[in-house]
């Protein structure tokens, strides 16, 4: 049994399948989403059904909510503003990947779909590790207890508390980084107990274009490179 932890495909799902076949995902194994399956890259409707398709053979994927999902639950409450929001972040090719015009009310994607993001989870506590879309705010009494920082906070590792976290290490997304400072992360987890694993997948960049998967039991790192036309 292995437990690996992968975040922040936005849409990327060819990207996403060539990362699972090279970690060889078996159906013993937990695999961990950390959120931001949609928006910006071309497939997300195809990384829900992905997801959807491991979970009925059996596989053990456990999904978060990104702040991506967040932002689609909100523009469906029918506020224009939080429509107009989610289209800025991306959302329009979410609505591609649907079939629909990139500026198609949220609505008409399908219930399938809507109640899986309804379902994702804030945070897991896994032996040795919590798992997190954004991070934690540790300026606060109880960090698992607030929900905003949960998917949205950056820059937040000056104030984490080791007492609190007890030999615990954090992993999660959101802010891209290029993989030799995520490797460089890894190597130092004693000094700095988080890790995050958001290898900028969908950003057509140089120092970004990868999608990672952390092998929270071995300590590994792989990585895919984009093979997804994406964003430019
Ligand atoms: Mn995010």
């Amino acid at each position: 049994m292995k437990r690996y932890a992968v975040s922040d495909i936005h849409g990327c799902v060819r990207t996403f399948e060539a990362l699972l076949d090279t970690i060889a995902l078996s159906t013993d194994d937990r695999l961990f989403l950390l959120g931001d399956y949609i928006d910006r890259g071309p497939g997300s409707k195809e990384v829900i059904d992905l997801i959807l398709k491991l979970k009925e053979e059996g596989y053990q994927v456990h999904c978060l909510l990104g702040n991506h999902e967040s932002l689609l639950l909100n523009a469906l409450g029918g506020l224009v503003a939080d429509q107009h929001l989610w289209l800025n972040n991306g959302g329009g090719a979410t609505l591609k990947s649907f079939g629909l015009s990139s500026a198609a009310s949220p609505h008409l994607i399908p219930e399938k779909y809507i109640n899986f993001l309804e379902r994702l989870e804030w945070y897991f506590e896994t032996e040795g590790y919590i798992l997190v879309h954004a991070g934690l705010d540790f300026r606060m009494a109880d960090p698992l207890e607030g929900r905003n920082p949960l998917i949205w906070i950056r820059n937040w590792y000056e104030n984490i508390n080791r007492e609190w976290l007890q030999g615990r290490v954090v992993v999660h997304g959101h802010t891209p980084a290029p993989r030799p400072m995520i490797e460089k992360q890894l190597k130092r987890l004693d000094r700095v107990p988080a890790l995050d694993i958001d290898a900028g997948c969908v950003f057509n960049s140089n120092f970004f274009r990868h999608l990672c998967a952390f092998d929270l039991d071995g300590r590994q790192l792989y990585f895919q490179t984009n093979i997804d036309a994406n964003e430019s």
